[in-house]
């Protein structure tokens, strides 16, 4: 049986993913550890700052873990207002979670993402080997984070995973501070007030992917058999492209008064601008057999009937 510690278990991806592995393999073999905590989520539970390597080392090692799956990090847009704390944060934590796998010979997963492109990559179809000359801190740490699980890997045989995420979507836990936020919010203010501005320009394409895929993709890669993975880390997965308007259209089949104008925002347009329009996942799909379940049409009736649930 599997014993798997997951570091910023409160965020965007963590929150649900505890809930699903902890169906899989038994609460009490899930440690969800974060930098606050909530009362309303149950099961074994920690305060951990990653940054505090000794704490996660003394927590991994207590709880007899042979998993960690290290979420916690600053999102690209919140990175940029604060570049420093965003290479302390996301650096030193990813740095720690290594080095505690490596102590204690723990399979090791952590998300790389689209952010870890830059302007110089190929736009479409991006392929998994090419150019990566990010623009912005956040880019810069997935870069860097991607080539660290490679030299933890090679070097000292810790069995590390990864995958760069493109734009999740969920009704759960709202993100933060991402610049593919846009396409979460969107749902929620047509449920809530039947209209939406958005800070991202029309005709700006990014990768997304519906939650419950995401999840199910970190299990498979997971559970995969390591033989067969050429890359290990970071590959590219990408359930569908999409600009606004072609969110905006699709929602509008369901609720038909629903209206959306513009406000574009600078800071996050260029970091979108920087991305690629639509990645390439053939080699997730053939080393483990990536695959999405979910595409615009199937997840937007999805979202608009959780949230309007919710809601009553
Ligand atoms: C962000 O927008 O920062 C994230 C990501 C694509 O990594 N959602």
């Amino acid at each position: 049986m599997k014993k798997i510690i997951v570091t910023g278990a409160l965020g965007q991806i963590g929150s649900e993913l505890i809930v699903k592995l902890r169906d899989m393999y038994g609460e009490e073999n899930v440690l969800s550890t974060d930098i606050r905590k909530d009362t309303s989520v149950c099961g074994p539970f920690e305060i951990l700052d990653v940054t505090d390597g000794k704490r996660m080392f003394e927590l991994a090692k207590q709880f007899e873990a042979d998993t960690m799956i290290h979420m916690a990090a600053l999102l690209s847009a919140t990175a940029e207002k604060n570049p420093l704390f965003a290479w302390n944060l996301n650096m030193g934590g990813l740095m720690n979670a290594l080095e505690v796998s490596r102590e204690l010979n723990l399979q090791f997963f952590t998300p790389s993402s689209i952010g870890a492109f830059g302007p110089s990559t190929p736009k479409d179809n991006t392929p998994q080997d090419t150019l990566q000359r990010p623009t912005t801190m956040y880019g810069v740490n997935k870069v860097a984070g991607e080539l660290l699980c490679d030299y933890y890997f090679n070097r000292f045989g810790v069995d590390t995973r990864g995958v760069r995420f493109p734009g999740l979507i969920s009704y759960v836990t709202p993100p933060g501070g991402g610049t593919t936020d846009y396409a979460v919010d969107i749902y929620y203010k047509a449920v809530e007030q039947g209209r939406y501005t958005s800070y991202i320009a029309e005709g700006t394409y990014m990768d997304m992917m519906y939650m419950p895929d995401a999840l199910q993709a970190i299990v498979n890669l997971m559970e995969a058999d390591g033989e067969k993975l050429k890359h290990r880390n970071a590959f590219n997965i990408s359930a569908m492209s999409f600009e606004p308007s072609q969110i905006a259209a699709e929602i509008k089949k369901h609720i038909p008064s629903f209206k959306m104008d513009y406000d574009v925002d600078p800071v996050r347009q260029k970091i979108a601008d920087s991305w690629p329009n639509a990645i390439d996942s053939s080699a997730a799909v053939e080393e483990w057999g990536f695959k999405a379940d979910y595409d615009l049409a199937k997840m937007t009736i999805d979202m608009l009937d959780k949230l309007q649930r919710k809601n009553k």
